[in-house]
């Protein structure tokens, strides 16, 4: 069983099951999407992180109907900024969205805040894990990897904001890792148009350097 894919239909051993695959959701946070949260703040346009939203919601009824590991993630950190990085949080006060100031969401991707949470339209359900991450990838200074493992999930279906930042980022250390990687193209969305294009392109480069690209009307098709 495989999905039709961009460079190769996926996944490359044709061993698609609700057992051995799980769908990640990443970021689908106000912060990232929402009015008054760190991206509108920056000043950039919210309907590309707003676009995937449906198409996620089309794959998560899917895929959680057919028993298929559901993962969420949010960026985010601890209250006292612990475990936020100096340069980091500098960077984002350049742009006028300090990570841990005040906002009209809470305070800036902070855990526990309005702006932090997921939003209501793709809520995770009783028991399918959430990941705290408080870098752009999903498996470092995570239990991500071994929930993975744990539950002999080898292929992952990446979805979520931003394309070319956060969903980019945890597909190549799922990769690196060994996982076998598809991302659905309009299950994602970043701040810039050229972004998202590139970041997906460069995917498919090298026979699939970090795995594969399709979208979700194909997914949907063809999902066993
Ligand atoms: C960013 C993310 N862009 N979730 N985070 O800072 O992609």
């Amino acid at each position: 069983m495989s999905i039709q894919a961009d460079p190769y239909a996926w996944p490359y051993n044709g061993d698609l099951r609700p057992e051995n695959t799980a769908l990640m959701i990443i970021d689908m946070q106000t912060d990232f999407c929402g009015a008054g949260g760190y991206v509108d703040k920056m000043g950039y346009d919210l309907s590309m992180t707003q676009a995937p939203i449906q198409p996620i919601k089309a794959v998560l009824k899917a895929m959680r109907a057919r028993g298929y590991h559901i993962i969420h993630t949010r960026e985010g950190h601890r209250a006292d900024l612990a475990d936020l990085p100096a340069n980091k949080r500098w960077r984002s006060q350049q742009i006028g969205a300090g990570i841990g100031d005040p906002g009209p969401c809470g305070k800036i991707l902070v855990r526990g805040e309005p702006g932090w949470d997921i939003i209501p339209a793709l809520s995770p359900q009783e028991g399918e894990p959430i990941i705290d991450k408080p870098g752009k990838g999903s498996f470092y200074a995570t239990d991500l990897e071994m929930i993975l493992r744990t539950r002999a999930i080898e292929n992952i279906v990446l979805t979520g904001i931003t394309t070319d930042v956060c969903v980019s980022t945890t597909m190549r250390e799922g990769n690196d890792r060994g996982f076998e990687c598809l991302v659905l193209s309009d299950c994602c969305g970043a701040t810039d148009k050229g972004n998202h294009d590139a970041a997906l392109k460069m995917v498919t480069m090298q026979g699939g350097v970090f795995g594969a690209v399709s979208d979700s009307t194909t997914l949907l098709d063809q999902l066993p």
